[in-house]
């Protein structure tokens, strides 16, 4: 067909393409084997016959529920029934990407190969169908247009394509995440006169493309593997390229032996490991962070991921590549190195060099000689950031620059991810609201399981959960035994109605959000964000805290009764409302690794033992961002010296000051304990911080820690200028212990008549002595501070009888009018929350313009913990910000006092 006429291999507009089931297999209307007879009701009616519709085939029938599967395609198989293309294979391996719930199964199917391709995959899929009788409760070639509630019989009614009208009690949305391609977005595409192909389509028979010039358009994942297949066998071939991917090697042979062994030796334990890992295989999490180690170790670490031909080697290679943007860059930057060793062109390889996403922020690739197809001579690369698409044409495609004619063209462009294949069902609920209206702003979900308003709808690997993220067959079977024991359970117990509560999944998709924005997610235009179609809306839709915090979280909700579910039916009515995972992600990961050290409880030691602890523990922490001079000094205390540490900008000064008090219960500390936190609000503010080292208890007990934080801040304003600061612009900040010294510190000032302070900045800090305060009673035992931690400071800081005193307790001074502004910072989970709470409010009632700042989902050590808790990273902004605007607005009032009036104003011209 070369020069010549195309023909086009269509009948309808290209934009209904993807709804047309089996056009392009040849089964339409046939009677594939294993067509059943539809019954007009049934327990359970799942959509979807690929790997996830077959298993809850499996469990439910095996749990004794009538179930019908409905499939669209001709066969079993789901995505890999329909992505046909040349070069589809999985590239989670293949031991890995298969059942578990069937041990036979293991040891009679053995693959082939280390990465399996689509043909072999499919079979296998076939194979699990026969062997446990599926075939016969799924109806294939049929599609489900609607499913709508019925409140009044309890029950959803299910229409198909075929006309059939299905009651059920249950309805499963088994429909996969990526299954429902992407409607052709380019101008002109019906006018396209040649042969049309899509990767998510793919004819049964296979594509011959000798002789021919071939577009493809699009290098995600169905680009890259299927491009260097292409060109082996087309005249010429065209790649149209929007956004460069990471991608390298698969290494694809023989099944990994080390795997193999391990499978083999101890299948279930070898299976259990990968419903508890990160993302469904199992393997090592790394604690090292990318800057850590040398550059000649970080390079070892990365040709070590390149070499292993594992997609998730870089998901541990250091703990901080997907949240860190600068280690990111590293491992971007060897990517592109890669690049350029293998393109020959160099023009060509920058153009192939991933330039504007971070590394695994759009899902990368694995690929079998993709980078070296364009050193082919018949292989030529449009790069649409330059040269943009204007339009189909009859015989090719036009971009800004340039005509290309064209016998065939693939689209290998994606697909509408996780919420396309559930909302292109009409699905309606309470009250005919449509699923698609209620997730206009994005999917709201409880787990990715449920969503409000649609009773006894359950999506296997919906959004909210990992699924993408995921070894999606780990995923797939955690869910359907979930909903599986569910639905036992609610038989059990004669309820036949269940729906999360509005409360539970609205702090679910908090939780999802929040998770996903302590990384580098979001800041891609990806699948994942829904970025890829025009006109979603942009939201992260999977879960991102892990297959094993997922799973626990799921078994945590059962094990509360159901938490987040209201249940119903002939036996009764129950629902325990309330929000599951409550700490932020990186809060609960720091706790665990905390349980698992098994620290020793401060407070049963010695001093010197906790104190010597409490140093240990700062080793080995993430350093916090650079400043212009680290300084240490000493300045005359009341007692004897006192050290402190001064931190200076970068930019050009004089700077305002911050005198910094650390915390510890007036116990622990000094100066390095918190000198990352220092240096972020040296960083944040623009001013200069000076942290004194205070007295210690028991040696120095109250209130010497007090007398030395108010000399200190009395000497460092009479000196502020040889500290490199402008003299009369100071403020005070503190956490924790820290916190109550710098409130009283104001108080004091304020007492005394100087030295002025611009505003004070409290985070969490203690504010009296008070342990009835339900703070302290929700959170005194979990979260490292714990009631009885703090009963040790007070007993080692100040006897009974001085703990009142506003010295000691600054909520009990008589009046809290004529303060400087404040900022009290405080964290959800801390038993310091209602001190701060009562604080702040105190404050704002005695007229001192105060600004609470909780915290959600924070412990009490959350804040100062730079680069650790990045959850908290919005807090320490808002810190630096709030300190800004109080030497800010010292200078405003400064400058008020100073500055000469103005001149009058001239008088007008008289006009001529
Ligand atoms: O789709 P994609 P996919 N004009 O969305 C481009 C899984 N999967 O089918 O990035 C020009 O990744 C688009 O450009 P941009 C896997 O999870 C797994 O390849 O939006 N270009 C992109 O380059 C994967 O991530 C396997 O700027 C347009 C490409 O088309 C997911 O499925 C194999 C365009 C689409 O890439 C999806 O992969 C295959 C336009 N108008 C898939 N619109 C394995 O297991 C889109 N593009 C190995």
């Amino acid at each position: 067909m070369v020069g010549g006429a195309s023909r086009p291999n269509r009948t309808r507009p290209l934009s209904t393409w993807r709804d047309a089931p089996c056009e392009n297999d040849g089964m339409a209307g046939a009677a594939s084997p294993g067509n059943v007879p539809v019954h007009s009701e049934v327990d359970v009616v799942v959509v979807g016959a690929g790997f996830a519709g077959l298993y809850a085939l499996y469990r439910l029938r095996t749990l004794g529920f009538s179930t019908i599967v409905l499939e669209r395609a001709g066969d079993v198989g789901g995505t890999w029934y329909w992505n046909r293309y040349p070069g589809a294979r999985c590239d989670i391996e293949s031991l890995d990407y298969s059942y578990s719930f069937d041990s036979e199964l293991e040891k009679e199917w053995q693959w082939s190969e280390r990465y399996a391709t689509q043909p072999e995959i499919l079979r296998y899929l076939g194979h699990v169908a026969d062997k446990h009788g599926l075939r016969r409760d799924i109806r294939f070639g049929t599609a489900v247009e609607s499913a709508v509630w019925d409140a009044a019989a309890r029950r959803w009614r299910v229409r198909t394509d075929r006309g059939d009208g299905i009651r059920c009690r249950f309805y499963m949305m088994a429909t996969g995440c990526l299954s429902h391609p992407k409607t052709p977005d380019i101008p002109g595409v019906d006018r396209f006169a040649g042969e049309v192909y899509f990767t998510s389509r793919w004819p049964h028979a296979g594509v011959d493309f000798t002789g021919k010039r071939v577009a493809v358009i699009g290098t995600g994942s169905s680009g890259i593997q299927s491009i260097p297949l292409i060109a082996e066998q087309a005249a010429e071939l065209t790649v149209f390229q929007r956004t460069p991917n990471f991608t390298r090697p698969a290494h694809n042979g023989p099944v990994t032996p080390g795997k193999k062994t391990a499978l083999e030796r101890d299948p279930a334990a070898y299976r259990e490991a990968a419903r508890w890992s990160r993302a469904g295989v199992p393997m090592e999490q790394s604690l090292i962070r990318t800057f850590q180690v040398s550059a000649e170790e970080r390079l070892a670490a990365y040709e070590a991921g390149y070499a292993s031909g594992d997609l998730l080697a870089y998901a541990n290679a250091f703990v901080d590549l997907g949240s860190n943007p600068e280690a990111n860059e590293t491992l971007c930057e060897f990517f592109r190195g890669k690049i350029r060793s293998i393109v020959g062109d160099p023009e060509t390889a920058e153009a192939l060099s991933p330039r504007n996403h971070f590394y695994g922020t759009k899902r990368p690739c694995l690929d079998t000689n993709y980078f070296e197809t364009f050193n082919r001579p018949n292989v030529r690369l449009v790069d649409l950031r330059r040269d943009p698409i204007r339009t189909f044409t009859e015989r090719g495609i036009e971009t800004a620059t340039r005509s290309f004619a064209f016998d065939a063209v693939v689209f290998a462009t994606g697909f509408d991810a996780m919420t396309g294949p559930i909302v292109a069902v009409d699905i309606r609920g309470r009250d005919g609201v449509r699923l698609a209206e209620k997730w206009t702003e994005g999917p709201k979900t409880y787990l990715g399981l449920m969503t409000t308003g649609f009773p006894n709808l359950f999506m296997i690997t919906g959004p909210g959960s990992p699924s993408v993220l995921s070894n999606m067959v780990v995923s797939i079977e955690q869910h359907v035994d979930w909903v599986g024991a569910c639905l036992d359970q609610m038989r059990a117990e004669r309820l036949d109605v269940i729906e999360p509560t509005a409360v539970a999944e609205a702090g679910w998709v908090q939780h999802v959000n929040d998770c996903a924005d302590v990384t580098l997610y979001p800041r891609a235009d990806s699948w994942y964000m829904g970025a890829n179609v025009p006109g979603k809306p942009r939201v992260f839709l999977p879960y991102v805290g892990g297959v094993d915090r997922y799973r626990k979280t799921c078994d945590e909700v059962v094990h509360r009764s159901y938490l987040g579910f209201a249940l119903d039916g002939p036996g009764g009515a129950r629902c325990t409302d309330g929000v599951v995972n409550r700490l932020q992600l990186d809060v609960s990961m720091v706790l665990e690794l905390i349980e698992q050290l098994g620290m020793p409880v401060l407070e049963t030691m010695p001093v010197a033992d906790a104190r010597a602890l409490f140093a240990g523990m700062a080793l080995g922490r993430p350093p916090g961002p650079d400043v212009g001079e680290v300084v240490d000094g000493v300045l005359p205390g009341p007692a004897g010296p006192l050290a402190y540490r001064r931190y200076r900008p970068a930019s050009a000064g004089p700077h305002p000051i911050v005198v910094y008090f650390h915390g510890g219960g007036w116990v622990l500390g000094d100066l390095d304990s918190d000198d990352p936190f220092c240096r972020d609000l040296c960083v944040r503010s623009d001013s200069i911080v000076v942290s004194v080292d205070y007295r210690l208890a028991p040696e120095a007990r109250f209130p010497a820690a007090v007398e030395d934080g108010f000399a200190a801040v009395r000497w460092i304003a009479a000196n502020a200028a040889s500290l490199g600061g402008e003299p009369g612009r100071l403020a005070v900040c503190g956490w924790s212990a820290g916190g109550n010294i710098a409130a009283v510190v104001c108080q004091l000032a304020r007492d005394a008549g100087g030295p002025a302070i611009a505003g004070q900045v409290l985070v969490n800090p203690v504010t009296d002595a008070d342990f009835t305060r339900a703070s302290c009673v929700e959170n005194g035992e979990r979260y490292v501070l714990t009631t009885s931690l703090m009963r040790w400071f007070w007993d080692h800081y100040a006897d009974p009888a001085e703990r009142r005193q506003p010295t000691a307790s600054p909520l009990c001074a008589r009046t809290l009018a004529g303060l400087p502004p404040a900022l009290v910072v405080t964290c959800e989970f801390d038993p310091l929350r209602d001190d701060g709470a009562a604080y702040a409010a105190a404050l704002a009632a005695a007229g001192v313009n105060a600004r609470h700042l909780p915290c959600r989902g924070q412990i009490h050590t959350s804040v100062p913990a730079v680069d650790v808790i990045l959850s908290a990273a919005g807090a320490r902004a808002e810190i630096g910000a709030a300190l800004r605007r109080f030497l800010g607005e010292s200078v405003a009032a400064a400058r008020a006092v100073t500055v000469p009036a103005a001149p009058p104003e001239p008088p007008a011209p008289t006009p001529l």
